[in-house]
């Protein structure tokens, strides 16, 4: 299969497979699923609109709630002085793991879930920076078939999307793992990189863990964070290279991301972060419906993304040249919160209508135009997706090098009658039909 991706010279010999397969690029839309010991209290301090929080207390007002296992040891933060009110100052973060019930867990019907509101791929944390495993590890007790739900939930997940049909991945948390670690609390983006692992007897650590995964459910996709430990970079059989050369012999069309650390990538990550424009590089844009990653039972809708902003966001990313890793935060027993699966409905419900203009598509010239009515465009086997992005409007503006073409349809299958305009650009009337849609498509001939 082709691969895609920047060429990385020196790097060529020692890591076997440079960029990303085509299934990875037409996938367009994936879900992380942010699941672990953070899901029981599945809480985060709220900033609240116009907060300015200062730089030397973000870490104790952390947005995420998978990072409750570092804030709430951060003495004085909010999540510090909550947990002692609701657990009693004599339970630890690591307590919380015997407190977790997963009882109401259905690995087909979440996954189900997430493939019908349109995910080619699905991601679970395998082992987030608290180091607990969601599967049954042979290199720690500190795991859910021991502890708590007493599950395999990585195998279950991987079973379910399998069946699914969709393609399965692992996030790995490579150098942090508070439980194998005595480092103190991490109170800066300074300490954030000095608090990893980098030992050896660490790093043998990892790759016992990752080659567990690997054997185990040869994923499509490894997603590491916060880098590998730097004992761990060098031609050791335990190092990244040898992992992923072990990776890649066992899944060819595998795919990796940027996090580890060394002159590799598959794809690059981008976390939060508003694109500007197209990015050749294959790249992915993550980020949760709300602030967090890990369910935070004190977000609201005002905090999430709605179902109309989701799928904005997949358009925009896409006609980038992205793929959109959007993640969903489960609840300690394993449902998904009311607040995410209705925005994850609109997206699979405009993605039946709407999927041709978003999957297997490639950026046109342009990601969209920076005057008029909001418009992204996508391309595929001879077409233009046109994405009216406001179409309340009850106009789309083309191009010129759209404006003559012979045939327009909307998605819908309604044809549509261009206008041209005295500057050469056309017009298009927006269905009364489509009106009321998040974004309206419209197809036309790629004279180019
Ligand atoms: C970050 C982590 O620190 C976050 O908790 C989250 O997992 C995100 C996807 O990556 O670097």
């Amino acid at each position: 299969e082709k691969r895609t991706g920047p060429d990385f010279g020196t790097a060529a010999p020692v890591y076997p497979t440079q960029g990303v397969p085509d299934w990875y690029r037409d996938a367009k839309l994936g879900f992380f699923v942010h699941w672990g010991l953070y899901s029981v209290p599945a809480w985060a301090v709220q900033h609240g609109a116009g907060v300015h929080i200062p730089t030397e207390d973000a870490y104790a007002w952390h947005q995420y709630a998978e990072w409750y296992g570092n804030t709430v040891r951060i003495a004085g933060s909010p999540t510090w002085q909550r947990h002692q009110e609701l657990y009693g100052p004599g339970t630890s973060y690591e307590d919380l793991a015997d407190l977790w019930d997963a009882s109401a867990f259905d690995a087909d019907a979440f996954v189900s879930e997430l493939v019908g509101a349109g995910a080619r791929y699905i991601v679970p944390t395998t082992k987030h920076h608290e180091g607990f495993c969601l599967w049954g590890t042979e290199t720690t007790g500190f795991n859910a078939v021991a502890r708590g739900p007493r599950r395999d939930l990585i195998a279950e997940f991987h079973d379910a999307t399998r069946r699914a049909g969709a393609r399965f991945g692992v996030y790995f948390s490579g150098a942090l793992d508070w439980h194998a670690s005595d480092f103190p609390a991490i109170e800066s983006d300074t300490d954030l990189f000095r608090f990893r692992r980098n030992d050896e007897h660490f790093s043998r650590y990892a790759a016992a863990q990752l080659d567990e995964l690997m054997q185990r459910f040869s994923p499509d996709l490894l997603w590491n964070d916060i880098e590998w430990p730097d004992r761990g970079k060098g031609p050791d059989d335990f190092a990244v290279a040898a992992l992923l050369r072990r990776y890649f012999a066992q899944v060819p069309d595998g795919v990796v991301n940027d996090r580890w650390g060394v002159p590799y990538h598959g794809f690059l990550t981008r976390e939060y972060t508003h694109i500007p424009d197209i990015i050749d590089a294959p790249w992915e844009s993550t980020r949760g419906l709300g602030y967090s990653f890990g369910y935070n039972q004190a977000e609201d809708e005002r905090q999430s993304l709605s179902g109309a902003a989701l799928i904005r966001l997949l358009v925009d990313v896409v006609a980038k040249n992205g793929n959109l890793l959007i993640n969903v935060g489960p609840t300690a027993t394993g449902e998904i919160p009311e607040l995410q699966r209705r925005a994850m409905r609109e997206l699979g419900t405009w993605l039946q209508d709407n999927g041709d203009a978003v999957y297997g598509t490639r950026p046109w010239i342009r990601a969209g135009e920076r005057t008029g009515a909001p418009r992204a465009y996508t391309r595929a086997e001879g077409l233009v997706h046109v994405h009216a992005l406001d179409p309340a409007t009850g106009t789309l503006e083309l191009p010129v090098e759209l404006a003559m073409a012979g045939e327009a349809r909307w998605a819908d299958g309604s044809a549509a009658t261009l206008v041209g305009c005295a500057d050469g650009t056309a017009e298009a009337v927006i269905p009364d039909a489509l009106r009321g849609e998040p974004v309206a498509v419209l197809m036309v001939a790629d004279a180019g």
